[in-house]
């Protein structure tokens, strides 16, 4: 019986296992290095326990020191997760030899799935479709080249020790084959100190079908069904879905027995994946065999309704599977999207950052976001990248993308680069649309998927135009917020276009969209209407009335409720350091407001610009002409539109004159001083 479980993985996996523990009512034991001391898989656990500096070999992949942490704190069952040591042999047979039930297959098992050559042997003899090939010893250049001739062109190399697409080379015809043997032998010694090599007919347009398998301790076994993960670029699954879609039940059921089949032949115990290559004729050909729970599991969990991490503490007990295989249902359609922290314009490179703004789609029984971070977290370069994995269902498949889509519209993360935006090019793509899957999906559609954003109409005459009315709303907001701090002397207007609140005459306001001069200048006038909050706004051949409101959920989500001629909707925003993020399901934008510069002094006084900003009273001159002040000190108060506003010394100078006395009205654009920097005293 399992009581207490320790959980040697981080991330999402470790709190999805978590999940399943405490609604089992088992204790879970976390593990944690210096960067995941406060991670949200951490506090979900009953108890955790720190292994080390933050670098992986460091800390999650110290087998013996988890083995010792488990044994003194009575731990039963050690659940691996996923990658780190989850198909480290040597580890599963260190929790047998401590008594320390290994939550995955036997060490035997994991051997023998290591060498993708010796695989293939085993799956030979027992029967399980290979492609056809030469996976042999001998490996004398004639005798590759023989086998390579006999099956027809193009073949692939594939290194004998490879894996994950690594030590792979097509060859497309036999004058091509001498060259290419060499150059993959080279590449595979020096990549994983081994040169053997297999040849294969080289499927040109392939999909990536893989059945999830569990076997119990008790000779039972069973297939969940099948999941397309086609879409994947260098090797990296981007989208998985099960079930395959257009699988014919009587090819699913071949492959779920053939994978029953590669389970038995290494007696496998446990949560399995055995992959295949779908030829577009329907055959089907082994490819590797994961001994783990695989990343995508969920959406298996999403079409037949059963818990895999439950299934796994079930028979790593020792109980039989939870089901037989005619009590195993398919039902609906399931997408999984992974949500990293990388850049699609820059290679897909991690992107490190804090996750200052964290804002995820509402959960229900549809939609499952399976996430190891929170809000402020920290994406850190230790570790794989991903923030989450989205997973939805639906009656059909249709219905499920649908839904894939708009959960990615309401999924919005700030601080670092991510792939969502990416993701939704490949959920609306009309071949992904069509199920066209191949393994070769992200290549040919390529320039679709990798295309500049077109600015639609709706970017240009709705989204800008709000993006300024809330710049505008919230300098408003600071304004009174800070007029209720009594900071009287606020340096609302500094020069020619800078920000001026409440003013009733025209501004340019200009807003830093991030990039290369991605800027966008926006003439504003304060809109004749009635309407305090309400204001006119123009670029190129737009010209709208802006109106709308800030206002505060009770969960404390920041909401603009914006009018743009006459189009009402509401957006969420957030705003840290000057950079606002404006959201909501069809708009994700980021801007920072250019005040105009008053650094340099050397266009200081050409930009000053010392009019009224509008009618007004003078309140009071706070220098002497003549007298030395200080960049940004006070010069001038005036009131208007029941407001105090002050005007600041743009540097270090003094007022030659003031034209105006305390006490007198001045209509606005009326020049109330004349100054002079301090250079040219
Ligand atoms: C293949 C193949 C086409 N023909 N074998 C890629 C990594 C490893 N899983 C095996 N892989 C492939 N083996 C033959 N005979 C195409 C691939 C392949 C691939 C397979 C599954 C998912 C994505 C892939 C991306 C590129 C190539």
């Amino acid at each position: 019986m399992i009581n207490k479980l320790l959980i040697a993985n981080r991330g999402e996996i470790a709190c999805r296992v978590i999940k399943t523990a405490k609604a089992l009512g088992v204790k879970t034991v976390a593990v944690y290095s210096d960067a995941d001391t406060q991670a949200r898989h951490v506090k979900m656990a009953d108890e955790a326990v720190y292994l080390g500096a933050s670098p992986s070999k460091e800390s999650y992949l110290r087998g013996e020191l988890i083995i010792e942490k488990a044994k003194q704190l009575g731990v039963d069952a050690i659940h691996p997760g996923y990658g780190f040591l989850s198909e480290n042999a040597d580890f599963a047979n260190l929790c047998s030899k401590n008594n320390i039930i290994f939550v995955g297959p036997p060490a035997s098992a994991i051997e023998a799935m290591g060498s993708k050559s010796a695989a293939k042997h085993i799956m030979e003899n027992a029967g399980v479709p290979l492609v056809p090939g030469y996976h042999g010893d001998d490996q004398d250049e004639a005798v590759l080249k023989a086998a390579a001739d006999d099956m027809g062109y193009p073949v692939l190399l594939k290194a004998a020790a490879g894996g994950g697409g690594k030590g792979m080379r097509q060859v497309w015809n036999e004058k091509e084959f001498s060259a290419a043997l060499n150059a993959a032998k080279r590449e595979s010694m020096a990549s994983f100190g081994d040169d053997h090599m297999l040849v294969e007919k080289y499927l040109t347009r392939p999909r990536h079908v893989e059945i999830q398998v569990f076997c119990d301790t008790l000779g039972n076994g069973v297939y969940l069904f099948e999941r397309d993960c086609s879409v994947q670029r260098r090797h990296q699954k981007i989208i998985e879905e099960a079930p395959a879609p257009n699988m014919s039940q009587d090819i699913r059921e071949k492959m779920g027995e053939a994978a029953i089949l590669a389970a038995k032949a290494i007696n496998y115990v446990g949560a399995g994946t055995v992959e295949f290559l779908l030829d577009e004729d329907g055959s089907f050909y082994f490819m590797e065999m994961n001994t783990r729970l695989q990343v995508e599991h969920p959406v298996t969990e999403m079409i037949t309704n059963e818990d895999l991490v439950q299934w796994q503490l079930t028979i790593a007990e020792g109980k039989p599977i939870p089901k037989q295989q005619d009590e195993l249902t398919l039902t609906g359609h399931a997408f999984e999207a992974r949500i990293y922290a990388e850049d699609p314009n820059n290679e897909f490179l991690p992107s490190t950052g804090t996750l200052h703004l964290l804002k995820t789609p509402e959960e229900s029984d549809v939609v499952r976001v399976d996430t190891g971070v929170e809000q402020g977290d920290e994406v850190s370069v230790f570790y794989d990248p991903m923030i989450a994995k989205l997973v939805v269902k639906g009656e059909t498949r249709e219905v499920a993308l649908k839904r894939l889509l708009h959960a990615l519209g309401n999924y919005h993360i700030e601080g670092v680069s991510t792939n969502i935006e990416f993701l939704k090019r490949v959920a609306s793509n009309e071949a992904f649309v069509n199920a066209e899957l191949t393994t070769t999906f992200v290549e040919k559609h390529h320039d679709a998927l990798f295309a500049k954003a077109e600015v639609s109409d709706h970017h240009k005459r709705i989204t800008l135009p709000t993006i300024a009315l809330l710049a505008l709303l919230h300098r408003e907001n600071t304004m009174k917020a800070k007029q209720s701090e009594t900071a009287r002397h606020l340096p609302v207007w500094r020069s020619a276009g800078a920000w001026r609140a409440n003013m009733a005459h025209s501004e340019t306001l200009t807003l830093d969209f991030g990039g290369e001069a991605d800027t966008q200048e926006f003439n504003i006038t304060h809109s004749k209407t009635t309407h305090p909050l309400a204001w006119q706004v123009s670029f190129d051949d737009v010209n709208v009335e802006v109106m709308g409101s800030l206002s505060a959920s009770p969960d404390g989500d920041l909401i603009l409720n914006a009018e743009v001629d006459g189009y009402k909707t509401q957006y969420h925003f957030a705003e840290k350091d000057g950079r606002f993020t404006l959201f909501n399901n069809e708009t994700h934008s980021s801007f920072s407001v250019v005040l105009p510069s008053l650094g340099d002094d050397s266009d200081a006084n050409q930009d000053a610009n010392f009019n009224a900003p509008m009618n007004g009273t003078i309140v009071a001159l706070l220098v002497e002409p003549g007298q030395k002040v200080e960049k940004g000190e006070p010069i001038l108060i005036m009131e208007a539109m029941k407001m105090e506003h002050s005007i600041v010394a743009p540097e270090d100078g003094m007022v030659e004159s003031f034209y105006f006395k305390a006490g007198e009205l001045v209509d606005g654009g009326a020049t109330l001083l004349s100054f002079a920097g301090s250079e040219k005293e």
